[in-house]
């Protein structure tokens, strides 16, 4: 009988896990891991995929049709870690028949934290407010100094309203905010009450009547640029946008000729177009408040989308459809 070690599928992962997950990876599989955390390039991902059987990547690898079509024949599952999938062509790993199983729920309220974070800290200026602290040049006290906008009572669209816009329309009710929301399809009666929610089945016209925007939408082909250019021109000259869920989902470069001439209020952004990479142009902006896509970066958050991984992994090695399989592109 062969040693158990060499039944153990050939696992790699492209970045740093939580060591306890890796130490568990390197118990249960035979793992190699990416102990320097540089992403890998091109030719180190088609490298890892013609190694292993089951490749952990996260969302800093583009796991390409190039990648895919040089895998080894032993790749059998691209277990992501995180939930967003838009850096693996789906149907490129479909048509090699290799699984993708990715993270979802354990994110959901730390993101939901982070983007009420965003809602509060644009229209009350907080980073400039910090900002004016650090910088020593605070004259003290004024009526009319550092006047933000209210929130308490303002009209919150948010864009995409599965588990991250819900958890974000649970949150900002208890601010005062009325909630309103597009999505793909309407939600249950039952949690629309609950939610005290307003559909809007036009975008455009959700835009055009709200005051704050935050998005919370996969990113597909179908929502790239969902914000474009003319969308973001039906925005009201008062509101403000946030982004948590992926750059690609504005038209970067027409939101900052707006925010440049004050035809938005402001934006608060954790993810970008061409990340890392962020225009220098948004950096000058006062009216915008910067993140370094830290939306679901809490040690609890990390530890548990590392067990998820583990547990599609060995759901997987055991011969059974791992828990968190992605199913078909989103469209
Ligand atoms: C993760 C995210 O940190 O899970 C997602 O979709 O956007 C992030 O919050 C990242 O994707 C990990 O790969």
């Amino acid at each position: 009988m062969a040693p158990a070690s060499s039944k153990r599928p050939k696992i790699v992962v492209t970045r740093r896990l939580p060591d306890q997950i890796e130490a568990r990876m390197m118990e249960l599989f035979d793992t190699r891991l990416n102990e320097a955390d540089q992403p890998l390039s091109k030719a180190d991902l088609i490298a890892a995929a013609q190694e292993a059987d089951v490749l952990v990547p996260t969302v800093t690898d583009p796991i390409d049709a190039e990648v895919i079509g040089q895998a080894g024949t032993g790749l059998k599952l691209i277990a992501s870690f995180g939930t967003g999938v838009d850096h693996i062509d789906l149907a490129a790993a479909k048509a090699r028949d290799i699984m993708v199983t990715n993270t979802p729920g354990v994110l959901t309220e730390d993101t939901a934290d982070m983007t009420m974070a965003l809602i509060l800290a644009v229209p009350r200026r907080l980073a400039e407010g910090e900002r004016l602290m650090r910088s020593g040049q605070w004259q003290g006290w004024a009526p009319t100094s550092m006047l933000g906008n209210r929130i308490y009572g303002k009209r919150l669209g948010i864009i995409g309203m599965g588990r991250i816009g819900q958890a974000v329309a649970r949150r900002a009710s208890g601010f005062g905010l009325s909630i309103h929301y597009h999505n793909r399809n309407r939600l249950h009666p039952g949690i629309e009450e609950e939610l005290e929610a307003t559909y809007w089945e036009s975008l455009d016209q959700m835009l055009a009547h709200t005051d704050l925007i935050s998005i919370h939408c996969p990113s597909t082909p179908a929502t790239y640029h969902l914000l474009s250019a003319r969308r973001l021109k039906l925005i009201r000259s008062h509101a403000y946008i946030v982004n948590t869920s992926r750059g690609g989902a504005i038209d970067e470069s027409a939101l900052l000729q707006l925010l440049q001439s004050g035809a938005i209020a402001g934006a608060g952004l954790d993810v970008y177009e061409k990340e890392p990479a962020v225009n220098p142009k948004l950096l000058a902006l006062d009216n915008v408040v910067l993140l370094p896509h830290m939306g679901s970066a809490t040690v609890e958050g990390r530890l548990d989308m590392g067990e998820k991984v583990l547990i599609n992994i060995r759901t997987f090695a055991d011969g059974h459809t791992p828990p968190d399989l992605v199913l078909d592109v989103h469209l």
